[in-house]
């Protein structure tokens, strides 16, 4: 957090998970926390522990929902280590409830959905109840943190309730409803941390009027960039009917005015630059890296990138034994099955192109298949000379982010993004690839290995100084912003 953020009154986060992991341990049969590194966490956690506010959320499958939370060890440098067992509030789901909500409706049918991949998409009804249910219950719980947090506080304390993606979309309605019965005050935001698709592919959904008007129980709704606003407010307006304002991005609803806003989120830069500052140099190749990192999902275009890498070595075979592909893929999702098929064909592809070139001293795809510590990955960014981010469709992808971070060596190397993702929308310095055309993206990532060093640094230098200005703080400032302002400024919004 940095010192300008507003720290509100109260911050409650509500998230389908919480920012730790539990796990027990085997030998002494004690459950413990283990933190969680992510952007999002390190940025939000700390202001949640300033404003004395709370996180809901899922904490993993418990036996005895009774079991206390453990605290984080206190000399634990990690963003949630300030985060105590009585500042999180536990959602549980039973085991079958939440296999139906979130490897169901999240993860099969809104996931695909939202990424505008209908053809992937799965409409279930057993699911759709499961997801209402489960997000029924979000909202029951949020309103004990509400009701935690206005305790021994003034009257006129309003918390923040700020709901996260596209596992919650229903949550916000319901808190509304509720607060206002209880009469308890508050504000309420949502950000979606992935696409939000055009209408022709969210009317697919048989329940797309109750998402939005789920949605539309927030004050704020942001999204990464601004075409997601619009598909949305065009939703709004098909679908609900709804009056809106496609200039000043307002949706009204219900005699209420909704904010809509583009709110790009970005990475925690500094830490990064230290972590690649810190990191050993990696030894295992004399050969130019080319790297992708991603979680193993069918968004993130795999298939389509090693395709565009053989394509490269059969075009321009003088990359052969000069480079290498690194892809470091963290499995996700493993009980869905379209996630067991993408890791089978990952496996046979990587498998056939290193047939078909490997030589005596070198392979061209070195393939992880696991989850590497953020130090390692530092080195990696730090050490490739280009890094190929080119999802089939992304919210905004934060590789990219954290590759350019920890671009410390000079000369830099080169970024290459898909336009399919929300950052292409401001990285404007890299090299942009369509993965669909395996063809140009060959040509493509021959030009980023080939690029004169006065242009990569050129490119590079513009790339790092954006992204240390909007870092995940500065998103952070700017989400909190939106939702201070939002019942100073009523009157302003109401629509003439
Ligand atoms: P994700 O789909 O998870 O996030 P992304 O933004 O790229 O995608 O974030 C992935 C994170 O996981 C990065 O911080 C990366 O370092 C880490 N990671 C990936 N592979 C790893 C590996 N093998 N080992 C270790 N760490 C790995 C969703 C949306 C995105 C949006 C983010 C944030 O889909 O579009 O950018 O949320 O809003």
């Amino acid at each position: 957090m940095s010192a300008d953020t507003p720290v509100p009154d109260s911050l409650i986060v509500v998230s389908n998970r919480l920012p730790f992991v539990l796990k027990r341990n085997p030998e002494t049969g004690k459950l413990e926390r283990k933190a969680s590194a992510g952007g999002l966490v390190t940025a939000v956690a700390p202001v949640v522990v300033k404003s004395k506010g709370l996180w809901v959320g899922w904490p993993g499958h418990l036996d005895d929902v009774n079991e206390p939370i453990p605290e984080s060890d206190p000399n634990d440098k990690n963003p949630t280590s300030g985060l105590l067992s009585e500042k999180v509030v536990s959602v549980y789901i039973t085991p079958k409830d939440f296999d139906l909500y979130y490897n169901g409706c999240c993860n099969a049918t809104l996931w695909p959905l939202f990424h505008s991949m209908p053809e992937r998409t799965l409409f279930s009804g057993d699911n759709w109840r499961a997801y209402t249910h489960a997000n029924e219950k979000f909202a029951d719980y949020t309103i004990k943190a509400l009701h935690l947090a206005q305790k021994d506080k003034p009257a006129n304390v309003k918390p923040i309730i700020w709901v996260h993606d596209y596992h919650l979309l229903l949550a916000s309605n319901w808190i509304r409803q509720a607060a206002e019965d209880a009469d308890l005050k508050c504000k309420l935001g949502f950000f979606l941390h992935i696409p939000f698709p055009p209408w022709d592919i969210f009317r697919l959904f048989p329940w797309a009027d109750e998402v939005l008007q789920g949605m539309m129980g927030n004050d704020v709704i942001g999204f990464h960039i601004e075409d997601y606003c619009i598909n949305f407010i065009d939703c709004c307006q098909r679908l609900l009917r709804c009056r809106v304002d496609r200039k000043n991005l307002l949706v009204e609803h219900g005699g209420r005015t909704v904010r809509v806003r583009a709110l790009p989120i970005g990475v925690p830069y500094d830490r990064f630059v230290q972590l690649a500052e810190a990191a050993p140099k990696v030894m295992f190749t004399n050969q130019k890296i080319v790297l992708g990192v991603d979680r193993l999902d069918y968004t993130k275009g795999l298939v389509h990138r090693l395709k565009a890498f053989q394509r490269l070595l059969v075009k321009y075979p003088e990359h052969k034994e000069a480079v290498t592909m690194l892809q470091i893929s963290v499995p996700s999702r493993t009980d869905v099955k379209e996630y067991q098929d993408l890791k089978e064909e990952m496996d046979q592809l990587v498998g056939r192109i290193n047939g078909e070139f490997t030589t005596y001293n070198w392979s061209p795809i070195r393939y992880i298949y696991g989850c590497v510590s953020q130090d390692e990955l530092a080195g990696f960014y730090r050490d490739s000379a280009v890094a190929l981010v080119t999802p089939l469709r992304d919210g905004m992808n934060l590789v990219a982010k954290e590759f350019v971070a920890c671009q410390i060596n000079k000369p830099p190397g080169v970024l290459v993004v898909s336009p399919f993702a929300g950052a292409a929308e401001t990285m404007h310095e890299a090299l942009i690839c369509n993965p669909y055309e395996i063809d140009e993206a060959a040509e493509v990532l021959h030009r980023a290995l080939t690029m004169p060093e006065d242009e990569r640094t050129l490119r590079m230098n513009y790339l790092r100084r954006r992204e240390k200005t909007n870092d995940v703080n500065h998103w952070m400032r700017s989400f909190m912003q939106a939702m201070g302002s939002q019942f100073e400024k009523e009157e302003d919004d109401e629509m003439k």
